[in-house]
């Protein structure tokens, strides 16, 4: 963390990103100083209060919404207002509670469609949504369903309802609808709710959307029950329709639907590990029910695969996704063989290791840890490998999750003493932890049952 932040402080102070190799910055986020915003409660949980003090200065002096046109609403939310959220929550400091708010209200006018689904993109300089291109104007599952925790939570500490009721409608809406055993294609049409697509995934495209609605209920002191069932029966589909296991090696994994099975998964899937163990932790039937056992189950042994994507690879890297043909288990995908510092797997190891204290998650998350120091470190930072197959030198790209999520889980993953309590908190996908804000007038009274 030292070494990117160094890199990004001297080469692309306030800019979007910094480019690893060459050692330059750019603002291909429509600049809002991403990096710092993402990385502002990393610095914090690791102790870096000198760094995260220059950078808060730059957000009260510097931040600015009003000049930035058309950006996704759901990258905008979970990394830049995550980003303020958690920063507040950690420290306290109002400055990023004001920041948090004006880029809200910006944000909020997505929301403003027939059925209260957000539109994909929004100008934050006039405050206006619009239409996504190569959606077709269909909003994404994974999308829409990843703003409820940061809008919730931003309503209750403003104690302004408007954000939260927004947040709210999204998934009053979703439990009107009627998916597939729980699971729901990739496309919906914010304007009346239409299905609008045959995929089904866990990866790309629908991974968090099911994440948020565990932790949405989790957030609200558990009292959401219908987001719990709602929940619970995408679990119970994922089991029956997506759950396989490869040969020779019996890897269990979450395919795609696309008409028929699709036998591939992204490293996106492995954030599935870590919300299975958080699910059965807190299943409300008990950690001994036969249900959580079962998630518990699949939570380590889909794990341990995303685990052999990086053990299995020359650089012990995971590359992007990777397809499964029977006895031939496995395969790297010509057409996505590279590792752009996804976090995915080493959250998986962080909550894994919460619920079980198996040390054999602290030992995966040591190897991949120095795997990335040992292919992806660069002169001003670490990049992205093109090919997790031979051992090239890395691209001039960091993403700023890998310090928002891979270098956070992988830290907290190694450090008992760390401060963030999954009993207390939730994690948004951004790995912003936030505090619960327990039942009241910024959860949904028509998800409460009972
Ligand atoms: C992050 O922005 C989030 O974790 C999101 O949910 C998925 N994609 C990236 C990391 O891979």
């Amino acid at each position: 963390m030292r070494h990117a932040w160094k890199g990004y402080k001297d080469r692309a102070w306030g800019r979007d990103e910094l480019k690893p190799v060459s050692g330059r910055g750019h603002d291909n986020w429509g600049g809002m100083g991403v990096t710092l915003v993402d990385s502002l409660d990393t610095l914090w949980l690791m102790g870096l209060r000198q760094e995260f003090d220059e950078a808060k200065k730059w957000v009260r002096d510097s931040l600015r919404f009003d000049r930035t046109g058309d950006v996704s609403v759901f990258e905008t939310t979970i990394r830049e207002l995550g980003g303020l959220l958690a920063a507040f929550d950690l420290s306290g400091d109002k400055v990023f509670l004001d920041k948090a708010r004006d880029l809200g209200q910006r944000l909020a006018h997505a929301f403003d469609t027939p059925t209260g689904i957000p539109k994909g993109s929004t100008s934050l300089r006039e405050g206006r949504a619009k239409d996504v291109g190569w959606t077709g104007g269909n909003a994404v599952l994974a999308e829409l369903g990843s703003v409820e925790l940061e809008f919730r939570y931003l309503g209750y500490k403003l104690g302004d309802a408007s954000f939260s009721d927004k947040a709210n409608r999204v998934f009053e809406q979703f439990s009107t609808m009627k998916g597939t055993q729980g699971l729901f294609p990739i496309y919906v049409d914010p304007r009346n709710g239409g299905l609008k697509s045959r995929k089904i995934t866990f990866g790309a495209l629908g991974d968090s959307y099911y994440e948020y609605l565990l932790k949405t209920w989790l957030q609200g002191g558990r009292t959401e029950t219908r987001l719990r069932e709602m929940y619970d029966e995408a679990m119970d589909g994922m089991v029956d329709l997506l759950l396989q296991h490869s040969s020779p090696s019996n890897l269990a994994y979450v395919a795609d639907i696309d008409g028929g099975t699709v036998h591939k998964m992204d490293h996106l899937v492995c954030f599935l590990g870590g919300v299975l163990a958080l699910g059965a932790k807190t299943d409300p039937r008990g950690f001994d029910s036969p249900r959580a056992r079962r998630d518990l189950h699949v939570a380590e042994a889909l794990t341990h695969t995303c685990v052999q994507m990086y053990l299995r690879q020359p650089t012990k890297l995971a590359p992007e996704f990777v397809t499964f043909r029977r006895g031939a288990d496995m395969v790297v995908a010509p057409s996505a063989p590279f590792y752009i510092l996804r976090p995915e797997t080493a959250e998986s190891l962080f909550v894994l290791h919460e619920v079980t204290k198996n040390p054999v998650y602290r030992d995966w998350g040591w190897e991949i840890f120095s795997a990335i120091e040992a292919r992806c470190r660069t002169a001003h930072g670490y990049g992205s490998v093109p090919d997790v197959r031979k051992v090239t030198k890395p691209d001039d790209r960091m993403e700023s999750f890998f310090l928002a999520e891979t270098l956070k889980y992988l830290y907290l993953l190694q450090d008992p003493n760390h401060a963030v309590d999954l009993e207390t908190a939730v994690f948004n996908t951004e790995a912003h932890p936030l505090r619960n804000i327990g039942p009241g007038k910024y959860t949904s009274s028509r998800l409460t049952t009972g």
